[in-house]
C-alpha cells in the first residue's frame, strides 16, 4: 500500500509550532522517524517534547506490568509477554511506551517500589535496549531513578511529583521529560474529593500550581507535558466537562497528554460495564480530544488509533 502523505493537523486556536520526533519507530502515517536528539534539545510550549515533533498527534501505547490494573491486570505480568506486546505496540506505530508496574484502580492495595521494580526493570531494559522510547509510570522515586538508569527515557507521575518528595529533585537533576497528570487525594479517596464549580478551570489552576512546584525544584517548562488526568478524582460527567473544555489548558504552555482509553466514563456513556468491549468509545473520545488541543493519546490499542488517527487526520488537513 502506498503510504499517504504526512497529514498535518488543524489544531484550534493557533497555529502550532512543528516538531520533529525520532525513534525507530514509525510515525502515525508509517513512515520511519528520524534520530533522536538528546534531552536538551527539547523545545519550549508546544514544540518539541522528548524528542518528539509535535506537529500531529503522538500515540502512547500502555504496558501495566501488574495483576490488577482496571482493564489489563494480569495480561502482561510474565516479562517474555510483557515485553513482545511492547516491541508489538512499537511495531504498530506507538511513539512511546508507557511501562507501569503498579495499579492506579480505586481501592487497590499499594505496590512497594521494591515489587514495582522488580515488574517493570527487565522489561524496561528490554525494550529500551530495542530503541524504544520508554516512559515510566510511577509516583515513587526510587522507581523513576532506577528505570532511568535501565533505559526509560520520560517520567510519568500520576500525581504530578507531589507523592514523594524526593521526585522532583530527582527529575531536576536528570533532566528528562516528565508527565504531571492532575488528580486529587490518593487511589483510595480521590472520589471523595470530586467536587468542582468549574472543573476545567479548578484543573488547570491547580495543574499551574504543580508545574511551579516543578520549576521551583529546578525542571524546566520546555520538559513538562500536562495530562488532565481522565476518570482520577473526576466523575464520569466530570471527565467529559473536562474533555469539553480541555482547551483552557492551552495557555499554561505544555503539551497536553490524555488518557481515556477504556476509562469508566467511557463506560458510563456508551453503557457499556466491560472494559475490554470500549474500543469504539475511547476512539471517538481520543479523537474529540485531539480536536480540542490534545497532542499525545495514552492507549491500551495501538494500531487502532493509530488508523483513526491516520482517517481523522488525512480529512481534516
Ligand atoms: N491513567 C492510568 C494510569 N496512568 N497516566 C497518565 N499520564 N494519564 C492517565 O490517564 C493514566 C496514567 C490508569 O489507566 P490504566 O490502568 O489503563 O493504565
Amino acid at each position: 500500500m502506498t503510504p499517504l502523505p504526512r497529514a498535518h493537523l488543524s489544531w484550534p486556536g493557533s497555529a502550532r509550532p512543528s516538531m520533529s520526533f525520532s525513534s525507530p519507530n514509525k510515525d502515525v502515517n508509517g513512515r520511519a522517524e528520524p534520530a533522536e536528539p538528546g534531552h536538551d534539545e527539547c523545545a519550549s510550549g508546544r514544540g518539541d517534547w522528548a524528542g518528539l515533533t509535535l506537529d500531529r498527534p503522538r500515540v502512547m501505547g500502555i504496558l501495566n506490568v501488574t495483576p490488577d490494573s482496571f482493564s489489563d491486570g494480569g495480561i502482561h505480568l510474565d516479562p517474555d509477554a510483557a515485553i513482545q506486546a511492547g516491541l508489538a505496540m512499537a511495531e504498530a506505530g506507538a511513539d512511546i511506551i508507557d511501562v507501569g508496574g503498579e495499579s492506579t484502580r480505586p481501592g487497590a492495595d499499594p505496590t512497594s517500589p521494591a515489587e514495582e521494580q522488580a515488574r517493570v526493570l527487565p522489561v524496561i531494559r528490554h525494550l529500551a535496549a530495542a530503541g524504544l522510547r520508554i516512559s515510566i509510570d510511577t509516583r515513587h522515586a526510587t522507581t523513576m531513578a532506577a528505570a532511568l538508569d535501565a533505559g526509560a527515557a520520560i517520567v510519568n507521575d500520576v500525581t504530578a511529583l507531589s507523592h514523594d518528595p524526593a521526585a522532583a529533585p530527582l527529575l531536576a537533576a536528570r533532566g528528562c521529560p516528565v508527565v504531571l497528570m492532575h488528580m486529587r487525594g490518593d487511589f483510595a479517596t480521590m472520589y471523595a474529593q470530586a467536587v468542582y464549580t468549574d472543573v476545567a478551570r479548578e484543573v488547570r489552576d491547580e495543574l499551574a500550581a504543580r508545574i511551579a512546584a516543578a520549576e521551583a525544584a529546578g525542571i524546566s517548562r520546555a520538559r513538562i507535558a500536562i495530562d488532565p488526568g481522565i476518570g482520577f478524582a473526576k466523575t464520569a460527567l466530570q471527565s467529559a466537562a473536562m474533555l469539553r473544555g480541555l482547551d483552557t489548558l492551552h495557555d499554561l504552555g505544555c503539551p497536553i497528554l490524555v488518557g481515556v482509553s477504556r476509562k469508566s466514563f467511557i463506560g458510563a456513556l456508551a453503557d457499556e460495564p466491560d472494559a475490554g468491549r470500549r474500543l469504539s468509545g475511547s476512539l471517538a473520545a481520543a479523537l474529540f480530544a485531539v480536536s480540542r488541543g490534545a497532542t499525545i493519546l495514552r492507549v491500551h490499542e495501538v494500531p487502532q488509533t493509530i488508523q483513526a488517527l491516520r482517517v481523522w487526520q488525512a480529512l481534516t488537513r
